[in-house]
């Protein structure tokens, strides 16, 4: 039979349509998961992963080029829009991205997952002539285990991959990473895709980080010092100081915030919580009951239930496919929220 590419919707990505919520009591906190635009390169991976479960699935079809996956894209928002600007080979199972202030994008790769060996990788991309798309492509750094996050800093990048965050920087202008170094270690080696990740700079000079619900015993890398504990807690830090804090959260996979520096886990299967209080005003009423001070945000009645379009396949490490998968109520892995600044304008 000869090869016949057909467009396929991508059933992992149209069963999360745009979706925004907005409070009743304050209209102002605006949430919105519709910023594909900031994520094509995610995107376009998760398209191309969708496609390798349902071949190994069983089921026929053809894989996509990435235009015409693109096409598969459905948006309610006709005032977002969706390109490509990286695709395999030249970036493969992408996690996370980051620009630096160059406009350069670092993406981390976790080519790892879910059982290793250690492969995971951080690529440099470049936009040389400016028409969007990323044609120079050098791998930053390598040989990271189930990497999560990056972040630019001081001239180069954190890296998020348990148990250690890693200063990475390139110093001679050829692309790849020659100084490398752990600035904080202990972060648990859970489940690979429960690990610390989501590192962003706040408006206040702390980085903050998600838990990632593996807790950790944290200490800073050279010196072995103790940093603090983050069990069930999120952590902030500021490496040219020194200084490490866990905080209300406990996000799995993703941090969000708004410019004032409030905070928005994310867990699993609930879309958007809000850090309304810091266990520090807590702690000093020990005699008060515990108040709920990361509470879920999202709109009362949404059960978000999910109806899975074909067979899918488990393959997180020593999984068994199910098939076929059960209509389910409750989202199965939200993560990454990002913050729509639309309205701020
Ligand atoms: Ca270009
Ligand atoms: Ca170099």
């Amino acid at each position: 039979m000869p090869f016949a590419p057909r467009p396929v919707p991508l059933p992992a990505l149209a069963a999360v349509p745009p979706v925004a919520w907005r409070a009743a009591e304050d209209r102002r906190r605006e949430f919105s998961v519709r910023a594909f635009s900031k994520f094509y390169p995610l995107v376009a991976g998760a398209g191309l992963m969708a496609a390798t479960l349902a071949a190994l699935a069983g089921q026929p079809l053809s894989p996509l080029t990435p235009p015409q996956e693109r096409a598969t894209f459905q948006l309610a928002d006709p005032n977002l829009t969706v390109e490509v600007v990286a695709s395999e080979p030249d970036i493969v199972a992408p996690v996370a991205i980051a620009w630096d202030a160059d406009g350069k994008l670092y993406v981390v790769e976790m080519t790892d997952y879910p059982s290793g060996p250690v492969s995971g990788r951080v690529k440099l991309l470049e936009d040389r002539n400016g028409d969007g798309r990323y044609e120079k492509v050098t791998v930053f750094a390598d040989q990271l285990p189930f990497p999560t996050g990056v972040m630019p800093w001081r001239g180069g990048v954190l890296v998020t991959a348990a148990p250690d965050i890693w200063f990475l920087k390139d110093n001679d202008g050829d692309g790849v990473a020659d100084e490398k170094r752990k600035v904080l270690s202990g972060f648990t080696e859970g489940n690979q895709q429960l690990r610390v990740n989501g590192l962003y700079w706040g408006v206040d000079n702390w980085i903050y980080g998600a838990n990632g619900r593996s807790d950790g015993e944290i200490r800073w890398a050279d010196d072995g010092r103790e940093a603090g504990s983050i069990r069930r807690r999120d952590f902030r830090f500021r490496p040219d100081t020194r200084a490490f804090e866990a905080i209300a959260g406990n996000s799995q996979f993703g941090l969000a915030h708004d410019d004032w520096g409030n905070r928005f886990p994310v867990f699993n299967n609930v879309p958007v919580r809000q850090v309304v209080m810091e266990e520090l005003y807590v702690n000093r009423a020990p005699n008060l009951p515990w108040p709920d001070t990361v509470p879920n945000i999202a709109p009362p009645g949404d059960n978000a239930r999910v109806y899975p379009l074909r067979q899918c396949l488990q393959l997180r490490a020593g999984a068994k496919p199910h098939h076929p998968p059960p209509a389910r109520p409750g989202r199965p892995a939200v993560c990454f929220p990002p913050f729509s600044r639309r309205d701020q304008s």
